[in-house]
């Protein structure tokens, strides 16, 4: 019994060292490329969604707005997504086993900006008791445009995508204001930024990159950055009339 305490010890120890010599190997060899996405100017004021009668039912504090700028007032963006867009060229990466969710909650669709994987399954759950249709709308030659109804409480639609495609848009037949945007990229490193405007492009390898921040109303502003450094983009709204 002690003596097998003593080798239960032993191995603990060993499989210690093995994952601490394995996280400084990580460290020296990959980075996070972290940054703020900030918006200067003052964005169109959002608009309430036109929910119909039995959406409007699950909002009853008030009818959600539009995410056009979604920040915290304070200068953050959200709902950019940001990604390598250059630098990998001829590497290839597995695909995450873990598939990526969208729900469709309050006849509104969340995450609203979210980053898939190529060949990575995306999930779209249904949460409301009401009919949903879901629509993905790609418009890059060989991902597929699909249209399928989604009965309350049915299993969820399940996706994949072969090509990158940046913003993937997803909508609703039965609710037009129901959108959510995917950017399909052919690697994992890529973010969403925060209400805060933070993002974080975890575990990069080492290298000289440029990255893309996407925001689907800003538009598009691409640096380049290495891995471990930080990348700041500012979108700039002109005054609307
Ligand atoms: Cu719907």
């Amino acid at each position: 019994m002690v003596l097998s305490k003593k080798l239960d010890m032993k191995l603990n120890r060993s499989a210690l060292i093995v994952a601490a010599l394995f996280a400084a190997v990580q460290a020296v060899s990959a980075a996070d490329i972290v940054g703020k996405i900030t918006l200067k100017g003052v964005p169109p004021v959002e608009k309430e969604l036109p929910l119909d009668a039995n959406c409007g039912k699950l909002h009853p504090a008030g009818k959600p707005k539009t995410r056009f700028f979604v920040s915290d007032g304070n200068g953050g963006l959200a709902d950019t997504f940001v990604y390598i867009k250059d630098g990998l060229t001829g590497k290839t990466f597995e695909v995450p086993a873990e598939a990526k969710v969208i729900d469709q909650k309050g006849c509104e669709y969340a995450p609203y900006v979210s980053g898939l994987q190529t060949k990575q399954k995306l999930s779209v759950k249904n949460s409301d008791d009401l009919l949903h249709n879901v629509h993905a709308t790609p418009i890059v030659a060989g991902n597929k445009e699909s249209n399928q109804a989604q009965l309350p409480k049915s299993k969820d639609l399940v996706y994949s995508y072969d090509n990158q495609e940046i913003l993937m848009r997803f909508k609703c037949d039965v609710h037009p204001w129901m959108f959510a945007y995917v950017g399909v990229v052919d690697h994992p490193y890529y973010s969403v930024s925060a209400k805060d405007g933070t993002f974080k492009i975890s575990n990069v390898p080492a290298g000289e990159y440029t990255i893309e921040a996407f925001h689907r109303k800003g538009g598009k502003l691409t640096q380049k950055v290495a891995a471990g450094a930080t990348a700041n983009f500012t979108f700039e709204v002109k005054e609307t009339p």
